[in-house]
């Protein structure tokens, strides 16, 4: 059976959204809504898509739906998932799930009353390099990872595409920064305490864009986490994510251009390419983002076919929100140590 689902939200990044709806088999996207009429009809028009509304509020009540995926900016996320929640459809919401962790743990519990399913598009970890450090790390040949690195450097112009990012007080802990914290959490378990720095380099943007975080994760590794968008280096790799881990047998190195080397102390060393593959609709730099947008919305129709929890529900998510929460206070606290309560 083939689920029906709808978008709202048809701005910048829903393209690669809709992209992937279409190349998956199993899901099909019956209707969209956006507030912004002219952006509605131009995605309805690229897509193919003929029921179309301009309030979600209608969207809900109009159509008879298996999903709703939802890829508007923060503002509007609260309203909207609770909306569907109250219409009983199974939700995806984009990241940032809410502008604060009361928002968050209120859709959270929306969507757990009413026994709709709920997962936040959480998709740096579903990146193909992501994936393969994870498996190499769950094979054991390095033995148990003590320290980390998740990075990534910059210069970028993302303002263009995403000109918010440069309006709101919040930029790169909010916006990028929560991926790493993610893939962090993914690759070393959760955290116990953090402290972080921020500063603001560019002049022309109101939030920070530059961010690092130390973190200890409750198996006793440590790990920084560290981001900028002020970084211009003779080769730009947005948008890469670097990892460094270091085990009691051995080391992880995913370096720039998805070179993946794994070295045992006792044993070999090797050097592979783990590039993500280069879907049809994909565009360089951002073919790495797109692919891992492909691999979430599978493991949402896998999810929701099963019954299972989604790995980035919003009870998950709940703990990636509360570190970029502690991490802007430990910032504005001068780098403060603030302890997790189970990893929350
Ligand atoms: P955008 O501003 O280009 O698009 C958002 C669209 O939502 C707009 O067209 C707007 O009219 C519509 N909208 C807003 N509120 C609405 C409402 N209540 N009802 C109907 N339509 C509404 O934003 P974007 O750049 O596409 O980003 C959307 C989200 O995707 C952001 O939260 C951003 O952080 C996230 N994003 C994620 C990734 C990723 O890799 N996961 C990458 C880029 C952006
Ligand atoms: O919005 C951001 C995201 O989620 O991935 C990269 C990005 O588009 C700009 O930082």
């Amino acid at each position: 059976m083939t689920l029906r689902g709808a978008l709202i939200g048809c701005g910048f990044f829903a393209r690669n959204h809709l992209h992937a709806w279409r190349q998956l088999e199993g899901a099909e996207i019956v209707a969209l809504c956006d507030a912004d009429a002219a952006r509605l009809t131009d995605a309805a028009a690229q897509f193919d898509v003929t029921r179309t509304y301009t309030s979600a509020a209608e969207l809900f009540t109009a159509e008879r739906l298996d999903f709703v995926d939802i890829a508007t900016t923060v503002a509007s996320h609260r309203a909207l998932v609770e909306m569907a929640a109250a219409a009983h459809v199974p939700v995806i919401c984009q990241k940032p799930f809410a502008a604060s962790l009361a928002d968050a743990h209120a859709m959270v519990a929306a969507c757990r009353d009413a026994r709709v399913p709920l997962m936040v598009h959480e998709n740096f970890r579903w990146q193909t390099p992501i994936q393969v450090v994870r498996e190499v790390l769950a094979a054991g040949t390095i033995g148990t990872p003590f320290w980390g690195r998740v990075s990534f450097r910059s210069a970028y112009d993302v303002f263009t595409g995403q000109p918010y990012l440069a309006e709101d007080e919040r930029f790169i802990l909010q916006d990028l920064g929560i991926h790493l914290i993610d893939i962090a959490r993914f690759l070393f378990g959760e955290v116990q305490t953090v402290s972080a720095s921020t500063r603001r380099v560019n002049p022309h943007i109101r939030g920070e864009d530059v961010a690092t975080l130390l973190m200890r994760h409750q198996g006793g590794a440590t790990s920084v986490v560290d981001c900028s968008y002020a970084t211009a280096l003779p080769q730009e790799l947005f948008p890469q994510t670097l990892v460094e881990v270091d085990g009691e047998r051995g080391t992880i190195r995913l370096g720039a251009d998805y070179t993946l080397m794994v070295h045992e102390a006792v044993g070999s060393t090797r050097t592979t390419r783990c590039e993500p593959p280069l879907q049809a609709w994909a565009q360089r730099p951002w073919h790495n983002i797109q692919d891992s947008v492909l691999n979430i919305q599978a493991h949402w129709l896998e999810c929701l076919r099963s019954g299972r929890e989604p790995q980035t529900s919003g009870a998950d998510n709940l703990r990636t929100l509360a570190l970029v929460e502690a991490a802007y206070a430990s910032a504005a606290g001068g780098q403060a140590t603030i302890a997790l309560h189970d990893g929350r």
